[in-house]
C-alpha cells in the first residue's frame, strides 16, 4: 500500500517537473515553484544574519558589573558613565553600572564601598571590574570581556599604562574578574579608611591564594599618555592622605579579619539615572565603623583634606 502511494506521489511530481520543463505548468505551479525559491532564500538569509548578528552581538551570556567607588565627583560621573557605556557597548557588552556613594560622614572608604558593589551586583552579574571614576579607557583593545579562567584577574589599568602609578605590584584603577574570584579573596578590606593602600593590600590577597595577574600586551599602540583619559586635579580634589594614630602601622599588614563576609552597611536609597542615555544604578550607603577597630575612620578636624 505505502509502495503503491510512493509510485503514484512520485509519478505526480515527475509530471510537474517536466509541465515546468516544458514550460506548460498551469500558471498557479509556476507561481508556487518561484514563491518556494524566494522564501528558501530569504530563510538562508535570515539565518545567517541571526547566526553572524548573535556572535557578533552577544558572544556569551555573561553580564559585567562596573563598580565605581564614589563620593562628591559629579562632574567625573558624568563624564564616566556614557563613556563606559559607549565604550562597553561597542566590544559587545553587557554590563551594569554600579556606583556606590558613600553617604555617611567617615572618611572614604574605598575597599568597603567594593566590598558593597560585589553584594548588590550578584543577582545580576556574573563578573566585576572595579572602576576609578576618573579613569576613561581610550584604546578599544582594552578588553572586558568574561575573564575565561577563574584565578586569572585582569588588570586593565596597568603599571605600563597608566598614566600616574607604575609599580610592578600596583593593582588599583581598574581591576576585573569573575563574582566567584572576588568572593574567593574574600574581596578587600574594610579597614581602609582614607586614601590609599586598600589596594595594595588586595595584591597580597591575590598574591596569597595564588591567583594570576595578566595584563594588556605592551604593543596595544598606546602608552601612559593615551590609554586612559584622566581626570585628575590634585589642587581641586586633594586626597586624603593623613594616616591618624597606628593607621600607618595597620595598614601596612595583610587584614585577615575584615572583607566581602563582614563589611556592614546601611542601603539608605537606590536610584537609577540615566546621563546621555546610559543607565546607571547609584546605591548610596552608609558605612558602618568599629572605633576599636579603626579608630582613624572618623574625618582629621585640622585639615581640610578630605576628597577620597
Ligand atoms: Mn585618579
Amino acid at each position: 500500500m505505502k509502495g503503491h502511494v510512493n509510485v503514484y506521489v512520485w509519478k505526480r511530481i515527475r509530471k510537474a517537473v517536466k509541465d515546468l520543463e516544458m514550460g506548460f505548468a498551469p500558471r498557479k505551479v509556476r507561481q508556487l515553484f518561484f514563491a518556494g525559491i524566494v522564501l528558501c532564500v530569504l530563510c538562508t538569509l535570515f539565518l545567517v544574519c541571526f547566526l553572524s548578528f548573535g556572535i557578533l552581538e552577544h558572544p556569551y551570556t555573561h553580564r559585567l558589573a562596573v563598580i565605581v567607588p564614589f563620593r562628591d565627583r559629579f562632574e567625573e560621573l558624568i563624564e564616566f558613565v556614557p563613556h563606559i557605556g559607549r565604550f562597553l557597548k561597542a566590544q559587545g557588552v553587557a554590563y551594569r553600572i554600579i556606583v556606590v556613594n558613600q553617604g555617611d560622614t567617615y572618611r572614604f572608604n574605598r575597599g568597603a564601598l567594593i566590598n558593597i558593589g560585589y553584594h548588590v551586583s550578584k543577582a545580576q552579574c556574573d563578573y566585576l571590574v572595579m572602576h576609578d571614576v576618573d579613569l576613561l579607557p581610550m584604546n578599544s583593545k582594552l578588553s572586558y570581556r568574561y575573564p575565561q579562567q577563574e584565578e586569572v584577574i585582569h588588570h586593565l589599568a596597568a603599571p605600563h599604562l597608566h598614566p600616574k602609578y607604575h609599580y610592578a605590584t600596583f593593582v588599583g584603577g581598574i581591576l576585573m574578574m569573575r563574582h566567584e574570584t572576588f568572593a574567593r579573596l574574600d574581596g578587600l578590606s574594610n579597614k581602609y579608611f582614607g586614601w590609599g593602600l586598600e589596594d595594595d593590600e588586595f595584591y597580597v590577597r591575590i598574591k596569597e591564594a595564588e591567583f594570576t595577574l595578566e595584563r594588556p600586551a605592551v604593543d596595544i599602540g598606546t602608552g601612559i599618555n593615551n590609554t586612559f583619559k584622566h581626570m585628575h586635579d590634585a589642587r581641586r580634589r586633594p586626597r586624603d592622605m593623613a594616616r591618624l594614630g597606628n593607621q600607618r602601622e595597620e595598614s601596612r599588614r595583610r587584614d585577615r579579619v575584615t572583607g566581602l563576609h563582614n563589611v556592614v552597611y546601611r542601603l539608605q536609597s537606590h536610584h537609577k539615572m540615566q546621563i546621555d542615555g546610559i543607565s546607571a544604578d547609584v546605591f548610596n550607603v552608609f558605612l558602618h565603623c568599629d572605633v576599636t577597630r579603626t579608630p582613624w575612620c572618623e574625618k582629621p578636624k585640622t585639615k581640610r583634606a578630605q576628597a577620597g
